[in-house]
């Protein structure tokens, strides 16, 4: 096996980001203060795109592809992501070598200044709130039908600027963690519980993406993958994965393991929130979750559940369980009315993405114009 003194990571440049990417380093720095790592960071498409919703986009790997060609490449070792920004499929050879202790799953409100202190509850009717997140404005349009949800792109900075500036919305809807990463705990007005709005699958989560045929990265990954949150993981990717949802549609979850039994619950809303159906499946867990047998690692690699490694912090047997809990609770509710609420959703976004394209056409053909005009004269 290649030892390694250097390791290359690959971030995006966000803020939120660097610190994630940051974060897992020195986690890893602490075990292993003989190697050093050297943070090569890009910009993706998700980055560059930010007039769109991410959902109107209509592509999958947003946030990922640039980063995953470059560890193809071998130009960096491995990349950290937030794992609900990862797709439920990988490509060929790479894999999430580790998924560090989840942080908070939850979404909260962050009030305009003006606002400050107050919960949802107490806005007017009327009042926008800012996400461009399906799920959240679907969960919250049936609790809130008084509110108009609009959408709010960007980076986490750039979300910040546009709630204090532009007087446009009353509160914003962010993750939880996100806003403690960034040092913004003190904005938190309210957590929004699961009755209210459950989460995105892997949300709160940090997981690392390596290739599959590097046993000396996911070596060192494995020191820090973390047994509970990877069963969690495993379990709602495989529920997302089964029901081919993503961005596109809202879809959401809320998962517990509690004397020994995990159970998940699952959420699927029409986009404007009338419909929706929530089930939950639950199994027991083994009394050890580690590998008792020495992996077998075939020339694919290890063992993966939706993308993600099993070694010997967390068993193939334990992940099989796992995955048949996620599997079952989206087989539950494919066999409900939630098989045609989650098909009109999709309809209609591949709809919304359509519109989106021509819209954008258009607006390409007008600034042409105007170019010819203005040379012209
Ligand atoms: C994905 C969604 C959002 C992000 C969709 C969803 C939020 C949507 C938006 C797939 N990725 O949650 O329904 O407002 O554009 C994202 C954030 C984090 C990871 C920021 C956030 C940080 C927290 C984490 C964006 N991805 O959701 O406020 O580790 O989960």
């Amino acid at each position: 096996m290649e030892t390694k003194t250097v390791v290359k990571v690959g971030s995006r440049k966000s803020q939120l980001a660097l610190i994630q990417t940051n974060s897992i380093i020195n986690h890893l720095k602490k075990l292993n203060p003989n190697l050093t790592f050297e943070v090569i960071s890009m910009q993706t498409t998700g980055d560059k795109v930010l007039d769109a919703a991410l959902s109107k986009i209509g592509e999958k790997n947003l946030f990922t592809r640039e980063l995953e060609i470059a560890l193809e490449k071998k130009e960096v070792d491995f990349v950290v992501h937030s794992l609900k920004d990862l797709p439920t499929a990988l490509p060929e050879g790479l894999l999430i070598g580790c998924i560090y202790k989840r942080d908070s799953p939850y979404d909260a409100v962050v009030m305009h200044p003006s606002n400050a202190g107050k919960k949802l509850e107490e806005l007017p009717e009327g009042s926008v709130i800012g996400t461009s997140s399906l799920r959240r404005a679907a969960q919250l349009s049936r609790k809130f039908p008084h509110f108009k949800f609009e959408n709010i792109r960007g980076n986490l900075n750039t979300r910040f600027r546009k709630l204090d500036e532009d007087n446009k919305y009353s509160a914003i809807i962010l993750a939880e963690a996100g806003l403690h990463r960034m040092g913004w705990p003190d904005r938190i007005s309210q957590v929004l519980d699961k009755d209210t709005c459950m989460y995105a699958v892997s949300q709160g989560a940090m997981a690392v993406e390596c290739r599959n045929n590097d046993p000396f990265t996911l070596g060192l990954l494995s020191q820090i993958h973390d047994p509970e949150t990877v069963i969690q993981c495993v379990a709602e990717r495989a529920f997302l994965k089964k029901l081919e949802g993503g961005c596109s549609v809202p879809v959401s979850a809320f998962c517990e393991i509690k004397n020994g039994k995990l159970s998940l619950t699952g959420g699927v809303f029409s986009i404007d929130g009338t419909r929706g159906r929530i089930e939950t499946v639950s199994e027991n867990l083994p009394d050890s979750y580690e590998e008792k047998e020495k992996p077998v690692i075939s020339p694919n690699g290890p063992r993966e559940f939706a993308g993600i490694v099993g070694n010997e912090k967390v068993s193939v047997a334990t992940l099989e369980i796992a995955q048949k809990v996620g599997l079952g609770l989206a087989q539950l509710l494919l066999n409900s009315e939630a098989k045609d609420i989650l098909a009109n959703a999709k309809a209609e976004t591949a709809a919304a993405i359509i519109a989106e394209k021509q819209r954008k056409e258009a607006e390409k053909m007008r600034n042409g114009a105007e170019k010819v005009t203005s040379n012209g004269h």
